[in-house]
């Protein structure tokens, strides 16, 4: 039982899922922020707030290409301590797959292609560098590993062996439909959404439902499309302020914890995820603030 009265299911870095009933859980987000791999001590005001905003409009824009497991954010069942930053959803029958779309080189993807001009098994054409846009939206599933340990890209063959020929196609598909959707929105809005990763899951009736957050900067690469220029890392739309501190002025060596953030940065990086959210969905961030009533 933990503080919220209601029984610990699973965390990761920055969120924690908790039993409400048989057919509930609660998905709540932090404030907590990570870069470098590690999960800073300074948590990053609203950050929470600002996330679980963002998956809630999704989920609402992209019910019609798959149903999703958002229940409510306003329930009764919601504890006030956690309001504003919490999903109530339906419990599912998780698939052990992390279905990731990449539509930009970078990363991971950045990293095998190098290795074999390729990414999951999936060909690419050559001359490509670290920020190019893909010729199309590709699926690049990978596996979950020990918490503290990076995912494992794996080729479709390898979904496909392990969960079926059929769900496998049905996940590349859905993947790439919910991508597609989301980075076009984004896109219009001045956000480059460069790859994202979804997680999905089967109801009782064995239908394929989008769980977990979708199209957050923490699920995503976000970049800003104006600062866009292939052939070099791209700076972050939320990140970047954090990143640039602790590689430059906090003196920080790179393999012990990390320093505290200054007031500064901590504001800043506060206002991109405030400005990520209003940009991407046309909505003011004080007023889920004011509906969630804190
Ligand atoms: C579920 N995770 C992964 C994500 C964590 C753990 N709707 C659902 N039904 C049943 N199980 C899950 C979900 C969802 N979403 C997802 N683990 C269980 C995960 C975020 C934080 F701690």
């Amino acid at each position: 039982m933990s503080e919220l009265g209601l029984t610990h299911l699973a965390s990761g870095k920055v969120r924690d899922i908790y039993e409400v009933d048989a057919e509930h859980l609660l998905f709540v987000t932090s404030d907590r922020i990570s870069a470098y791999d590690y999960v800073l001590s300074t948590p990053i005001p609203d950050k929470g707030a600002i996330l679980t905003a963002l998956s809630a409009w999704w989920f609402e824009q992209l019910a019609d290409v798959v149903p999703n497991h958002l229940v409510s954010v306003d329930d009764d069942r919601i504890p006030a301590s956690v309001r504003g930053r919490s999903m109530l959803v339906r419990r599912l029958e998780m698939i052990p797959v992390e279905c990731v779309a990449r539509g930009y080189l970078a990363g991971s993807g950045l990293a095998e292609y190098g290795q074999s001009q390729s990414v999951c098994g999936v060909p690419l054409p050559d001359g490509l560098v670290d920020g190019s846009e893909l010729p199309e939206p590709i699926f690049t599933p990978a596996t979950k590993a020990e918490l503290g340990d990076h995912d494992e890209n794996v080729s479709f063959e390898q979904v496909a062996a392990t969960h079926g020929a059929e769900l496998a196609e049905r996940l590349r598909e859905l993947t790439i439909a919910v991508y597609s959707r989301g980075r076009e929105l984004a896109r219009r809005q001045g956000v480059i959404v460069a790859d994202t990763k979804f997680e999905f899951g089967r109801d009782a009736d064995g239908s394929i439902v989008l769980a977990d957050e979708v199209l957050t900067p923490d699920s995503s690469r976000f970049w800003p499309a104006d600062q866009w220029q292939p052939g070099r890392v791209q700076p972050s739309y939320d990140k970047q302020f954090v990143r640039d501190w602790l590689t430059g002025p906090s003196g920080w060596d790179r393999d012990s914890e990390p320093p505290a953030l200054p007031d500064d940065v901590v504001a800043a990086t506060r206002a991109k995820y405030v400005e990520a959210y209003e940009r991407i969905t046309g909505l003011r961030f004080a007023d889920w603030l004011a509906r969630s009533g804190r």
